[in-house]
């Protein structure tokens, strides 16, 4: 309906350690903002092995599991809720497919084709889905009068 559409939603994004470490972090941002996303919260931290495995829980008997850890520890992530109508389709559009040389040839204009490495290193995240987007938020974020707080130690 034009109500829902006009509605604004939350999605959960986050850029990964090889976004951060690669200096992507402000074209990044200037793409959320172009695209009419407002950066409700945001916050640097280091993930340690157990948040990333509770955080990736779904993909635990994955081959790619122990790989999927390794690298998202590696370095610090920039974690953010993102504001907007659609946002979680919309972002997950604008992130472009998980293999990031696949992005390069389908979605030459998406953001994994414009910093991601690989199918592992693909620069950022994204809530698949509204359900995941309500668990991810509250996994790292906790609600205040103010808005969210960060439930992790920020860098
Ligand atoms: P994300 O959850 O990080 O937004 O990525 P996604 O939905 O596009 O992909 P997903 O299937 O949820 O996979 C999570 C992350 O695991 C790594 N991965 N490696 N075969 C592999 O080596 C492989 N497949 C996935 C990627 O970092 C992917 O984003
Ligand atoms: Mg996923």
């Amino acid at each position: 309906s034009a109500e829902s559409s006009t509605e604004k939603d939350l999605t959960f994004a986050m850029i990964k350690p090889d976004g951060v470490s690669g200096n992507y972090t402000t074209a990044i941002k200037k793409i959320i903002s172009e695209f009419g996303f407002g950066i409700t919260n945001e916050t640097t931290v280091q993930l340690d092995e157990e948040t990333v495995k509770d955080f990736y829980a779904e993909h635990s008997s994955r081959s790619f599991f122990p790989g999927l850890v390794r690298y998202m520890t590696s370095g610090p992530v920039l974690m953010m809720v993102l504001e907007k109508a659609n946002a979680v389709a919309d972002w997950r559009a604008l992130i472009g497919p998980t293999d990031a040389q696949t992005a390069k040839v389908t979605h030459p204009h998406s953001i994994r084709a414009m910093c991601g490495l690989d199918l592992q290193r693909n620069c950022v995240h994204g809530s698949d889905s509204p359900q995941s987007a309500v668990r991810e938020i509250a996994f790292f974020f906790e609600k205040s009068s103010s808005g969210f707080l960060p439930k992790h130690d920020e860098l």
